[in-house]
Order: C-alpha cells, then structure tokens, then sequence
C-alpha cells in the first residue's frame, strides 16, 4: 500500500523539499520533464484520484492553494504553468500515491502529442 512518497514524506529519504505542512508535501521530481517540475503530495495516503472521499475535499483544495503558492515562488506564476494528476494505467500513472504535477519555466506545447 505504502509507496515511496511516504517515506519522502516521513524525510526516510533524502529530497528536494520546496514546501511542507500537516497535510501536504511538495518535492521537486526525480527526472524533471520542464526547469520546474515539481509533485504536491497529500501527507496522506490515498493512491488514485478514484480514492478521493467526501471528508478529502478540504485536502485536495488545499493541495491547490500549494500548488499556485509554489508556481509564485519558482517564479512561473506569471508566465503560465501546468497542473497535472495522473490516474492508473492508461493515466500513465506510475506512483500510487496521488499525487499532483506542478510543471512550468518554458512553453509547455499541447495537452497532448497532436494526433
Ligand atoms: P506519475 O507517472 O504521475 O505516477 O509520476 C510519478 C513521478 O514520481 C515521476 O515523474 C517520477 C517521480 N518519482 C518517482 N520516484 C521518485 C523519488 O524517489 N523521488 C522523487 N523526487 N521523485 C520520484
């Protein structure tokens, strides 16, 4: 059930921290795919957004909050940015611990490869 993020979360490993409180961890990614690139994590465990309960709404908004909070401070707010989650499989989902995508500091193309 645990992932790796909880052991980010619990500093069992070393990590590129940008923001912390009770409920929400924000760390820079292992393999960045833009100059800023960083994932917002709930401190608590819920793997998919297909978790997400009614008593986690207060949670996920808050995650929100962080997420413009921290494009502010990597100076990209400005500028634009992206917000990401992905979800399973087909999601391209990778780690099950939501998690949320902050991805900014260039022109970021399309949603999706054109087809
Ligand atoms: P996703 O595909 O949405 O599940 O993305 C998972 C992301 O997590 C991926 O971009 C790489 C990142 N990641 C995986 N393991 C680690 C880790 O140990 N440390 C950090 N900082 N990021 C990690």
């Amino acid at each position: 059930m645990s992932t790796i993020f909880t052991k980010i979360i619990n500093g069992e490993i070393p990590t590129d921290t940008v923001y912390k409180d009770d409920q929400v961890t924000a760390f820079r990614d292992i393999n960045p795919q833009a100059p800023v690139h960083v994932l917002i994590v709930p401190n608590k465990e819920i793997p998919t957004v297909n978790d997400i309960r009614p008593e986690d709404e207060q949670l996920i908004g808050h995650m929100f909050t962080v997420a413009k909070n921290i494009a502010q401070q990597e100076g990209v707010a400005q500028n634009g940015y992206r917000l990401l989650i992905n979800v399973n499989r087909d999601g391209g989902q990778e780690v099950f611990h939501l998690h949320m995508h902050l991805f900014g500091g260039c022109r970021l193309g399309p949603m999706l490869p054109r087809k």
